[in-house]
């Protein structure tokens, strides 16, 4: 039996290229490297391996008529048009639950390095300044109060971290949920004004862009820090810079942006910043279950059994 030809959009990690070389006919972006090969493929391709940041619009999948399936392999799909891919009937899947911990773990290490100014006080030791003196005082961060800008599984995953370091928890979400002890407040405006850090991890996509603007920044105030572990859309990246700059926040830690891998300079120049790559599922440990998973769902579509884990627009 000839294999099925599925086509890859991301820069993949080898642990899910591998299996995917091996048991199907697999077209390396050709999309975007090869228009030739690819308009000859086109046809026959069956399925999309993808990730978190692919974007995948009306325009490719009307070049692709036998497409079925697009295998994202994390947990956010923003980039995704679902509602086109649903009206061609092609079902997304992703990667939720596996990487809850990770990226609640970097939620509170941005927000410890931010706080507790842990790159400067890195870079402090590093060029051989402590002999002449102490470094300022830096925040604490046990005991504050915590806001969550979104309460999905990964909001709960730092919420319990966020109960172990003594923290006061609040949160904001479309509506209250039953079943999360902790108190809600309606609006991301409400919530800031009682967070000292407001951590953001709501899906992107049009429903959250700039969710968090100037007037929510002002409300968190002098004293705040927002950490942005979603996506650079959900947050109005020129307001932050605005509020940072004029000390209207006191820092931001920041895995996200607005044109990544583009950071603007401005935010790359200030010192109340702590900055990462988006790396909050980045860990051997965790890509390689997200490739797992993702695989699994390519594979269960294939075999005609029920997928592991469809968006929720596709259940
Ligand atoms: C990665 C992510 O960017 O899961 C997501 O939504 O943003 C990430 O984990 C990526 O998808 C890894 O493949």
């Amino acid at each position: 039996m000839s294999k099925i030809d599925v086509l890859s959009v991301a820069n993949l990690p080898p642990f899910l290229m591998e299996p995917l070389r091996a048991g199907y006919a697999l077209h390396e972006r050709t999309h975007v490297t090869d228009p030739t090969a690819f308009a000859v493929a086109a046809p026959r391709i069956r399925a999309i391996a993808a990730n978190g940041e692919s974007k995948i619009g009306a325009d490719l999948l009307a070049q692709l008529p036998a497409l079925e399936l697009i295998s994202v392999m994390g947990v956010g799909y923003d980039g995704i048009d679902v509602a086109a891919a649903k009206a061609r009937g092609v079902t997304v899947t992703h990667t939720p639950g596996v990487l809850n911990d990770d990226v609640a773990d970097l939620a509170f290490g941005l927000m410890l390095a931010v706080a507790r100014t842990l790159p400067t006080a890195d870079r402090f030791v590093r060029d051989g300044k402590w002999p002449d003196g102490p470094l300022p005082l830096a925040r604490k961060v046990s005991g504050g109060r915590l806001g969550i800008v979104g309460m999905g599984r990964i909001g709960q995953a730092i919420a319990l971290r966020g109960a172990a370091f003594g923290m006061a928890i609040a949160y904001t979400a479309r509506s209250a949920k039953a079943d999360v002890p902790h108190r809600y407040l309606p609006t991301p405006q409400a919530l800031a004004a009682e967070s000292d850090f407001l951590v953001v991890i709501v899906p992107g996509g049009a429903a959250t862009r700039k969710l968090i603007d100037a007037s929510v920044l002002k409300a968190l105030g002098p004293n705040g820090y927002l950490i942005n572990v979603a996506r650079g859309s959900v947050v109005d990246e020129t307001a932050l810079i605005e509020a940072l700059q004029k000390g209207e926040i006191a820092g931001a830690g920041l895995d996200v942006f607005e044109n990544e891998p583009r950071v603007p300079e401005a935010l790359r120049a200030l010192p109340n910043v702590v900055l990462t790559p988006h790396v909050g599922s980045a860990t051997g440990q965790t890509r390689k279950a997200m490739a797992d998973l993702a695989f699994a769902n390519l594979q269960a579509h294939c075999a005609g059994r029920p997928l592991p884990t469809p968006v929720p627009e596709c259940r």
